[in-house]
């Protein structure tokens, strides 16, 4: 099967096993509602790839109970991130955010349930996430170690200084006229981090430890890509292709890649970016094509 649909399955099978640890059952469908819809995978695909580049193919079929225990810790961290992703697009789509009523070709989380319900979800999938990644530390099923420094590296990523505070950045700059360096800035904490962040934990659980400063470049310059890339699609897309209202930066007053710079320059960034990762990929010595077809995939989204 090609990469990266063969991690589609396992994913989603141990997305629901953790989700259904959730005692409270309408806090356990709101979290499902959040995180089991139609999403690209993207950031839990690429700590996998990452594993397998410095670890090896797995036979990820019968996650979780994996025969190696190293791929068993891969996945939950690989649904860890997912949750993390998932918890910030249901609170981005409060109407104290962003106010969206679409996400992933359905009504967004506040929409099909409350507000209460998408905080609270958002709020479960984060601690959840926290606690899946710590729960593999604790049992040491794998290089305790290991496990302990990609824990640290993805609740960073996803903390104060990386996604939370480039949200941040990006609402107190609403409808203010930012430059090139500040968008750049809310970009890479925003997206680039958990982006960053699941590359790096994919090589750290795979034992890549030469690996880790290769995938931090890597997971720069895709994360900058992959916004820039959301950016021309906000404006060249449908609604029905993303699968959420295309014009929500223009609505929300917000500056993007493309309003700075214009859509020439967008795409010739995104083309010279797209590149460059290709040329980082290259760098490594991957085990499997698995990082190399997925970044490929990645950079060429039409959704
Ligand atoms: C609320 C703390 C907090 C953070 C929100 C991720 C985020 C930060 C906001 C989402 C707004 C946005 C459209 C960002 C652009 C890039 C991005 C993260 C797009 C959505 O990710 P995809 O395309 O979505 O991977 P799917 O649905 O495929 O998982």
């Amino acid at each position: 099967m090609p990469i990266p649909d063969r991690f589609n399955e396992p994913l989603n099978r141990q997305l629901q096993a953790l989700i259904s640890e959730c005692e409270e059952p309408l806090l356990m469908e709101v979290m499902a509602y959040a995180v089991l819809g139609e999403g690209k995978r993207i950031r839990p695909k690429l700590l996998l790839a990452a594993y397998e580049a410095v670890a090896g193919e797995v036979d990820f079929t019968n996650a979780p109970v994996a025969t190696c225990t190293g791929s068993a810790t891969a996945i939950d961290f690989a649904c860890a991130i997912e949750m993390i992703h998932a918890y910030s697009l249901a609170h981005d789509d409060l109407p104290a955010m962003d106010n969206d009523d679409m996400r992933r070709g359905r009504p967004t989380c506040h929409k099909a349930y409350t507000e209460a319900m998408a905080i609270l979800a958002g709020d479960g999938l984060l601690s959840l996430a926290v606690e899946v990644m710590a729960r593999r530390v604790h049992e040491g099923t794998h290089e305790q170690a290991r496990t302990a420094q990609a824990l640290y590296y993805v609740i960073k990523a996803a903390g104060v200084n990386g996604m939370v505070g480039g949200q941040v950045s990006d609402i107190t700059n609403e409808g203010k006229p930012i430059n090139a360096e500040t968008l750049a800035a809310i970009h890479r904490r925003k997206t680039g981090c958990l982006i960053t962040a699941a590359l790096e934990a994919g090589a750290i659980l795979g034992g890549g430890m030469a690996e880790i400063q290769t995938m931090t470049k890597l997971g720069q310059v895709l994360g900058l890509a992959f916004q820039i890339r959301d950016d021309i699609l906000d404006v060249t897309s449908t609604t029905e292709n993303l699968g959420k209202p295309i014009g929500s930066d223009t609505k929300n007053q917000k500056a993007t890649y493309v309003t700075i710079h214009g859509m020439a320059a967008a795409e010739a960034e995104y083309a010279r970016l797209s590149h460059e990762a290709f040329n980082i990929v290259k760098e490594i010595e991957c085990k499997t094509s698995a990082l190399r077809d997925l970044v490929s995939q990645t950079i060429k989204r039409t959704k």
